[in-house]
């Protein structure tokens, strides 16, 4: 066995059993081992942005690190926006990146660079394999840290001749990595805050945040709002939310700061689920960064290394509101009149909440055209909402493809700005060659249209002709018609709300991947 063969079965040993990969000549061992050894499901990226992606959406569905195979320090590079995205994320991920011999480091050939000094920043965890010997246990030890609760990012450095030296045999005894148990909940200070929301519920909000959005732990949330008057909200970005008709609604923190600001303004308390205190994207003169008035005060019900379903039972047992009807999302009526009408986002919210398919995953990246999606979609059928932890643009297309890669059974929808999507397109031909179930919908309004806003709201005053062209991309039109079929992705054109309507339904329909372009 070389060294590339025991890190292969040793990821595998860990439960990771789907490798994102983008290889070079210092990765060609990996690559023979992954093909030797049976198990291991490999997806080719055509850029490091949609292996690193790819990966994150593959972790928040399935909740298991996947690997990523990357091509030294300009590969890994390349793929550092997503790996910040899924960092923010907490989607734990094994980044194996290929190195250069030891002897030919020293020679400072063309790809040489300080891996490591790459790797720290999107990294929680850096390793450099120094030795035959130290090779598995170098590879459990990442695997462990994805493993993590919540996930890490594992970046374990492999030279090219620790993969092709004859490596040890695996130490005997070591049973499977399995995901690190969520810490204990704070019992006492479930009584508490029983105690405090029997008394101020109407004035608190609870804020979920990473898990416990998922739909076993929003209804103990649903349960403790029915019993107390408290309220239910989300950060404004998730892993995933669970939603849709029959869960218990969750809204988001509005972006915008105004708007958070005026929400909440209502609570002089917030319980944070697995949550953090909000704050403002950017800084802008004249408005503050944190969110919240100053005099709220903070409560911890748990933390991201706990289990938010637990705490939020054992909260709502603590309140004896296990048996409370939690108000329920209706389901959206049918509407016949819509697609007569007008396309905007208005009715192209209203639209998906009657095309979203239940169990759907919708990967969210639709930027200003998105902005009312999160009401407008709520009595959809249920269904999986995701979004950009990390706000790096670009991390769309390549989740959808972790998902479908993570849940085949199930359809994906990928809500998608014109220019985020050009950030990752490759990731269509991913979709292509894996035949993935992808729907992807492109709002072509041919502007960087939030930054048009932000322009104006950062104080900027009015964007002359020069600042104009550098929030456009109307110059040429993108033809998203040839850039998807030219990826191998059967694709259309719509100007209506009508043949929006026709185009997506026919998608959902037809296995395997399909593009939108809705011209606004
Ligand atoms: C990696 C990265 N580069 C640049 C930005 C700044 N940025 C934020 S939104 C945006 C434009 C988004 O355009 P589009 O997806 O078409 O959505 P729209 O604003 O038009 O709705 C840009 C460039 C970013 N967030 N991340």
């Amino acid at each position: 066995m070389n060294g590339a063969e025991a890190l292969v079965h040793t990821l595998l040993d860990g439960g990771v059993d789907t490798v994102f990969a983008n290889p070079g000549t210092s990765e060609m061992h990996f690559v023979a081992a992954l093909d030797r050894i049976e198990g291991m499901r490999c997806v080719l990226g055509l850029f490091e942005g949609v292996v690193t992606g790819a990966a994150d959406g593959y972790y928040r569905i399935r909740q298991r690190p996947a690997g990523t195979l990357l091509h030294l320090g300009p590969g890994l590079a390349n793929g550092l926006a997503n790996l910040h995205n899924a960092r923010k994320a907490r989607s734990g991920i094994v980044n194996i990146v290929g190195e250069h011999a030891t002897t030919h480091l020293a020679l400072d050939a063309p790809l040489t660079s300080d891996i490591e000094g790459v790797a720290r920043p999107m990294s929680h965890w850096v390793r450099t394999i120094g030795s035959g010997e130290r090779l598995q246990a170098d590879g459990r030890e990442a695997v462990t840290q994805a493993r993590g609760r919540p996930g890490r990012i594992a970046t374990l450095v492999l030279p090219a001749d620790m993969a092709w030296s004859p490596a040890a045999h695996a130490p005997p005894g070591l049973g499977p990595v399995r995901e690190a148990a969520p810490e204990p909940v704070d019992e006492r200070q479930v009584l508490d805050l029983a105690d405090h929301l029997r008394q101020h519920g109407a004035r608190t909000l609870l804020l979920l945040g990473g898990r416990a959005t998922l739909a076993r732990a929003t209804a103990w949330a649903g349960r403790i709002a029915a019993a107390t008057g408290c309220a239910v909200m989300s950060e404004f970005y998730s892993p995933t939310i669970e939603r849709g008709a029959g869960r218990v609604a969750v809204p988001r923190l509005p972006y915008a700061v105004d708007a958070a600001l005026k929400v909440l303004a209502r609570f002089d308390h917030i319980v944070l689920v697995n949550a953090v205190e909000p704050v403002a994207f950017f800084a802008y003169p004249d408005k503050p960064g944190r969110l919240a008035p100053a005099g709220t005060r903070f409560h911890t019900l748990s933390h991201p290394a706990q289990d938010p379903e637990e705490a939020l039972h054992l909260l709502c047992e603590a309140l004896s509101a296990t048996r409370a009807q939690a108000a329920l999302v209706e389901r959206a009526p049918a509407r016949t009149d819509l697609e007569d009408g007008l396309l905007n986002p208005e009715t192209i919210g209203a639209l998906l909440a009657t095309l979203i398919p239940e169990n759907a995953i919708v990967v969210d990246e639709a930027v200003s055209t998105g902005r009312a999606f999160d009401a407008a979609t709520r009595g959809a059928a249920p269904h999986e909402w995701l979004t950009n932890m990390g706000g790096s643009i670009g991390y769309g297309l390549p989740v959808a493809v972790g998902a479908a890669i993570a849940a085949p059974d199930r359809r994906v929808i990928a809500l998608e700005g014109d220019g985020s999507a050009m950030y990752t397109l490759q990731a269509l031909w991913t979709m292509a060659r894996e035949s993935l179930d992808v729907t992807v919908i492109v709002f072509a309004n041919r502007h960087y249209q939030i930054l048009r806003g932000e322009f104006n709201q950062v104080g900027a005053g009015a964007p002359g002709q020069r600042a104009a062209d550098m929030l456009s991309i109307d110059r040429p039109a993108l033809d998203w018609v040839a850039l998807g079929t030219g990826h191998g992705v059967p694709s259309s054109r719509v100007t209506t709300l009508g043949e929006m309507a026709d185009a997506v339904r026919r998608s959902l329909a037809t296995p395997g991947p399909g593009l939108i372009e809705v011209v606004l």
